[in-house]
């Protein structure tokens, strides 16, 4: 197959070289509120954010104490689904649990 996928490739490539020219974060911020339990905050940062058991304490307690804190660090597409799956969650769950996307 001398001539396979030619311009196959290239449109793929063009592609990916677009993405990859907006190397902008985004950090996702949780905010506190007296509702949620802590134990749904620290169970949102390990599954949503891939947190450790300990990291996911540690960042909820911040955030308990301090008013906010960091969940997690994206391009703006992967922040923006992070705090719509958040939001779906806590609000099935019942609880007001709130993230906002800010400049990294
Ligand atoms: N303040 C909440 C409580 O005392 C716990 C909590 C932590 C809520 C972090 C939200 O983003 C949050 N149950």
């Amino acid at each position: 197959m001398p001539d396979r996928g030619e311009r196959t490739d290239s449109a793929v490539k063009e592609r990916v070289e677009s993405k990859r020219q907006d190397p902008t974060l985004y950090a996702v911020v949780l905010l506190n509120d007296d509702y949620t339990p802590m134990q749904f905050v620290v169970d949102v940062l390990e599954t949503l954010f891939q947190k450790t058991p300990s990291e996911a304490y540690r960042v909820m307690m911040q955030v308990h104490l301090n008013g906010r804190g960091i969940a997690g660090v994206y391009p703006y597409e992967v922040a923006e689904t992070k705090v719509e799956a958040l939001q779906s969650l806590a609000h099935e769950a019942g609880h007001p649990l709130q993230a906002t996307i800010e400049d990294a």
